[in-house]
């Protein structure tokens, strides 16, 4: 990040990608926005608080003192003064392991993070997770987990207001965190802050930075974006939040950024004028009009906002992310927020405009691509594929998509041949009955054709199947799995992530529980910002044995294959 003084008549404003979240490349939200607005002349600055996170954690100091403390209470729990629950068992077992790998290989952690580190990423995050977690020992059991990606645990229950704002109370390593990087950001230059919030396990993280940027610069505006504030943090429920931030932005960011940045050239941001603004208005929480959907079309490849070379990222490995669609053109499955949150209307970019975006990043010297997409279209996809390969422009990529007839085994193998080398695709259930009471635009036999198709073009596949769905007997779940587990042990399905049903809030089928069988939904006690709703009342098994099953399957799937991160 650059460091200047502000100049008269420019507004500069600083964007954070606050922790945590995976070290390996930032979450695309800041690159985004940082690009568009400075390709419109505006000043921007950008930190990743994140990584910086990371870095500073698994340092010698950090790492030194943790391990005393996890001493300390490995000692306390072997002398049966600590009774530890079912959360916080493996993490005391975690720390004797870590322990151990510290003791037999020294410098180890602290090199993780480092460029030349010999060690391959997937073994480099596994033991940057166990050396964070020893970072975090003193503030036991705050920790960070493998659930899909990395997942932090503080002390809050995420969907509470009041879990968190109780939370900030105790103590937390990021605070000692921010107490070191505030200092080193000139942040005296900004007329505001945007930090943004992508998930929900950030919102503690995210709170504990605004109070630390409120201390030091009390008058410093600052305002929070990203999906999980628009679905869920927006909700807090009275003006507590607004002592720590002046608003929240909810939906698309270039346009209320840009009318922010325009309104402080002119003395100061007037949150009545920002679309889509949640402020605090003489004590009344007030909401403006979602801002317009920023067109695809209009957002550039990304530039780089930030230095590969910062992170947890070997030479090739992915780092910038492109979207070629945004929300999903069905976006009408029961369990799905894309389609009922209002924030992610429907686009997709025209494969020509996708390629050239591509192309200046090949260009640019990136050789692979992760493309964030909820559901990129088939058509679309081919159609890059055949670019590419017409033109000669090499590079590999990965995609989540949809189950659709588009799958055929010639699709498969274009896409394979120009460089595609994994497809992530929600499976669901084999079940036709569940399929349909979901509201998926598919069926068993779509499903197993295109598993089959795709195999034979040595597509690599990962799926995400779901356990527990309102209605699902034990039996049908069974039945699914046993299915599944037979594509797994063929070859035609290369990973899975099995996740338990639960009820998102904007999803049709949160909004409208009965309509797919649910007699009572149980928010957990307390939530009050949209929570994820795992205990409910249908027919079909009980929740415990949705849990039971779904633990059963991923150890059954674990065995046959090691589930890889997405
Ligand atoms: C790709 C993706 C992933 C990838 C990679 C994520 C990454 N780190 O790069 C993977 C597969 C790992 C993933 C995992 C998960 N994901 Co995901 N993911 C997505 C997806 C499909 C695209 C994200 C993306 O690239 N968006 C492009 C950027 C540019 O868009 P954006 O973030 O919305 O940003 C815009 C606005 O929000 C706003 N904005 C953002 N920041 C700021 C800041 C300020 C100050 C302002 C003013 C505005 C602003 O402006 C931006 C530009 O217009 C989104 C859905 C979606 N349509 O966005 C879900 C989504 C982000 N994921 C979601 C979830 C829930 C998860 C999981 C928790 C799922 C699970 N069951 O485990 C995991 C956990 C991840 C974690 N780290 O904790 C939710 C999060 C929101 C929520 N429900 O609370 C989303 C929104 C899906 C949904 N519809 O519910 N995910
Ligand atoms: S689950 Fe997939 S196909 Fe269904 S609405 Fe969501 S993104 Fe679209």
């Amino acid at each position: 990040m650059r460091a200047g003084t502000k100049e008269a008549g420019t507004a500069r404003c600083l964007l954070v990608v606050p922790p945590v979240d995976l070290p390996t490349h930032p979450y695309p939200a800041v690159v985004q926005l940082a690009t568009w607005l400075r390709r419109r002349g505006h000043a921007v600055e950008a930190v990743d608080a994140n990584v910086r996170f990371f870095r500073w954690a698994i340092g010698a100091e950090r790492l030194e003192r943790g391990c005393g403390a996890a001493r300390e209470l490995l000692a306390r729990l072997d002398a049966g003064d600590l009774s530890p629950d079912s959360e916080t068992r493996p993490l005391l077992a975690e720390y004797r392991r870590s322990l151990g790998l510290r003791e037999r290989f020294p410098g180890l952690f602290e090199s993780l993070m480092d460029e030349g580190s010999p060690l391959p990423v997937p073994f480099r995050l596994d033991a940057v997770e166990a050396a964070l977690n020893l970072a975090f020992a003193p503030t036991f059991p705050e920790r960070v987990m493998t659930r899909v990606s990395l997942q932090y645990r503080g002390r809050a229950d995420r969907f509470s207001s009041a879990s968190l704002w109780e939370a900030l109370e105790s103590r937390s390593l990021l605070d000692e965190f921010y107490a070191d990087l505030l200092p080193a950001l000139p942040l005296d230059d900004f007329d505001f802050v945007g930090i943004s919030v992508p998930f929900p396990q950030q919102f503690e993280p995210c709170l504990r930075l605004c109070r630390a940027i409120r201390r030091s610069h009390p008058r410093l505006p600052l305002y929070l974006g990203g999906p999980a504030v628009g679905i869920h943090l927006q909700l807090f429920p009275d003006e507590r939040i607004f002592r720590l931030v002046d608003g929240m932005v909810v939906g698309d960011g270039e346009k209320p950024l840009e009318a922010m940045l325009a309104a402080s050239r002119r003395g100061g941001v007037r949150p009545e004028e920002v679309p889509g603004m949640v402020w605090l208005d003489g004590g009344e929480i007030r909401r403006n009009p979602l801002p317009p959907p920023t067109p695809l079309s209009g957002v550039s490849a990304p530039d780089d906002v930030f230095s590969r070379e910062g992170y947890l990222c070997a030479p090739g490995d992915p780092f910038h992310r492109l979207s070629l669609s945004r929300g999903c053109s069905w976006g009408r499955c029961a369990f799905c927020n894309t389609g009922g949150s209002g924030l992610f209307p429907s686009q997709k970019l025209p494969a020509e405009e996708a390629f050239r975006r591509v192309k200046e990043l090949v260009a640019r010297g990136e050789r692979t691509f992760c493309f964030a997409d909820d559901e990129a279209d088939g058509a679309v996809l081919a159609e890059l594929a055949r670019r590419s390969l017409e033109e000669g422009i090499r590079f590999d990529w990965t995609v989540q998509t949809r189950f659709h007839p588009v799958m055929t085994l010639e699709w498969a193998s274009l896409l394979r041949r120009a460089g595609c080398r994994k497809l992530f695709v929600g499976l669901e259930t084999f079940d036709d009955r569940l399929l349909r009471l979901m509201g998926k635009p598919v069926n068993r036999r779509l499903v197993e054709r295109s598993l089959t198709e795709l195999a034979w073009a040595g597509l690599p596949v990962t799926v995400y199947m779901i356990v527990g769905l309102p209605t699902e007997t034990e039996e049908e779940a069974r039945d699914s799995f046993e299915r599944l587990l037979a594509r797994v042990r063929s070859g035609e399905v290369s990973g899975v992530h099995y996740n338990l049903f639960s009820v998102p809030p904007c999803a049709p089928v949160g909004r409208d529980p009965g309509r797919y069988g649910i007699t009572s939904l149980r928010p957990p006690g307390g939530t009050d910002l949209a929570p994820m709703v795992e205990e409910f009342e249908s027919s079909g098994m009980s929740r415990p044995a949705a849990r039971s099953l779904q633990a059963e399957f991923e150890e059954r799937l674990e065995r046959e294959l090691r589930t890889p991160r997405g």
